[in-house]
Formats: C-alpha cells, sequence, structure tokens
C-alpha cells in the first residue's frame, strides 16, 4: 500500500505532494512502482498535528480519488477519521475506509462503514493524535492491541459491516513508546495475525525508527529501518505494508520472498 497525503504537514511527505497536481503525478509514480493499493490522505495523524475541517479534507481527496479513477482501476483507499470524507471519497470511486480511529471518532462511524459496505481498515490506537504520545501505557502491550482490534471488529460486524471486508492493523507509533512498546508489537504481530483479520502494518519512516538507529535521523534517513520493519511483518505473516517508498520496499519482498521460496 503506497501512501499519498495531499496534506502541508504530514510527517514525511507533508507538502510534497501538494497542492492536487503534485500528488496526482506522485500516485502514478506509486502505480508504476509497483504499488497494490494507494493510500490517499486529507489530514495529517501525527502527533500535535492540527484537525482539518470536513470539507477542506474533502477538497483536497475528491478530486485526487476522480483523477487516479479516471485513468486507472488501482485499489484506493482513504485515510480519514470522518464519516462523510469517506462516504465522499467512497462515492468518487475509494473502495476502503482505513480508519486509525477504528470506527470510534464519530457517533455513526460504524453505521456510515455498514452503509457504505467498502472495506474497513480498524486500527489501535491508544489517546487521540494530539496527546497520543504524552504517557502510553500497557501492562502487555501485544495482548492489549489483540483484544482492542478484536472488540472493533466485533463492534463492525454488529453494525453490518461483513466479516470478509475487515482489516486489522496494529498502529505502530500511535499511543505507543517508541522502543518499549513499538518493539514488541511488531515482535508480536503473529498473534495479531492469529485474530483471523488480515492485518495492514504502517511503520514506514516512523520515530521508533531513530531511536532504534541511535536518534536523531530525520524521517528522510529512516529507509533502511522501514523496509527491515516491512520484512520482519512479511515474516509474522501481514497481508499488506504501508509504505512511502514502494520501489525499495517492492523490491525487498521480492527477494524475500524469493529467497523463503528457495528453501529447502
Ligand atoms: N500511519 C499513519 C497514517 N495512517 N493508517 C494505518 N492504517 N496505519 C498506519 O500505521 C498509519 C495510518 C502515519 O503516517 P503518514 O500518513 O505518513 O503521516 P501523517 O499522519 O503525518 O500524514
Amino acid at each position: 500500500m503506497g501512501v499519498v497525503n495531499v496534506t502541508p504537514d504530514s510527517f514525511y511527505d507533508g507538502g510534497r505532494h501538494w497542492p492536487e497536481g503534485a500528488a496526482l503525478a506522485h500516485a502514478r509514480r506509486l502505480i508504476a512502482d509497483g504499488a497494490d493499493i494507494l493510500d490517499l490522505g486529507g489530514e495529517s495523524t501525527r502527533p500535535g498535528a492540527e484537525p482539518v475541517p470536513e470539507a477542506d479534507e474533502i477538497a483536497r481527496v475528491v478530486p485526487l480519488i476522480r483523477a487516479i479513477r479516471a485513468e486507472s482501476a488501482m485499489p484506493i483507499s482513504i485515510d480519514t477519521m470522518k464519516p462523510a470524507v469517506a462516504r465522499a471519497a467512497v462515492a468518487a470511486g475509494a473502495a476502503i475506509w482505513n480508519d486509525v480511529s477504528a470506527l470510534r471518532h464519530a457517533p455513526d462511524s460504524l453505521a456510515m462503514a455498514a452503509e457504505l459496505g467498502c472495506g474497513v481498515v480498524l486500527m489501535h490506537m491508544q489517546g487521540e493524535p494530539r496527546t497520543m504520545q504524552a504517557e502510553p501505557h500497557y501492562e502487555d502491550v501485544v495482548a492489549e492491541v489483540a483484544a482492542f482490534l478484536a472488540a472493533r471488529a466485533e463492534a463492525a460486524m454488529a453494525a453490518g459491516v461483513a466479516r470478509e471486508r475487515i482489516w486489522v492493523d496494529p498502529g505502530v507509533g500511535f499511543g505507543k513508546h517508541m522502543i518499549r512498546h513499538n518493539l514488541p508489537l511488531i515482535a508480536g504481530l503473529e498473534r495479531i495475525v492469529a485474530l483471523g483479520f488480515p492485518v495492514l502494518l504502517g511503520l514506514s519512516r516512523k520515530s521508533f525508527i531513530s531511536a532504534v538507529d541511535g536518534g536523531g535521523r530525520p524521517a528522510e534517513a529512516r529507509l533502511g529501518g522501514s523496509i527491515a520493519g516491512a520484512l520482519a511483518g512479511a515474516a509474522a505473516g501481514v497481508a499488506a505494508v504501508r509504505v512511502h517508498d514502494v520501489r525499495e520496499t517492492v523490491q525487498a519482498l521480492r527477494v524475500w520472498r524469493a529467497i523463503e521460496a528457495a528453501r529447502v
């Protein structure tokens, strides 16, 4: 899954694909690079990011979805917490609602997901984006994330979302201590995969990579760690990795798979 953020402030690609013409060029590039899904976002979820009004978010993503749809059948997911944005995106041609709040942000999120009938990514987050990194706490991070995702999947199904439309995501970096929580969570991915839903893993260029690599590495200098994390996810059986660098990740996954296939 290749990331296209149409935002001025995303932690890595904020402002790069802004305004919309640049975002379309980037989307084309990710398709050519081997993406299987494009994830479009019109609001940054980085810690401390300012909320974007609904109408502005729609104005950022809908024209881009239409433009991609006009030239490609590539599945598109919309990265939003707002039901109205998801509805507008699906009407424009998006097939998946990627919600970092796991359909908890608005009272009508669950009902909207059921009504839209699209795929849904339910992501774990402790707290909410503005404050989530303040003091994250877990007794057993893998068990708690797994229990949360199972409960949200149940809630979605109870609201009418079909089981086969549900994906789950452990939410690396969302209300998690860089080292104490993110690393055991990635190491314990098999237990998330064992829930029985396809797992999406997003760790591309996130700060824990810098923390592991001695600190002080800006997002531009975290590609190696991103690929290492994607391979760890693949080994654990995740269904997709959400990345900024599609070409490099596709190559790493192809080589890893080829080596696995050559095992005797
Ligand atoms: N991470 C980000 C945004 N959306 N969605 C899912 N399902 N999983 C993730 O790990 C995830 C996500 C953060 O990355 P990015 O979009 O690059 O940054 P920003 O939120 O600042 O736009």
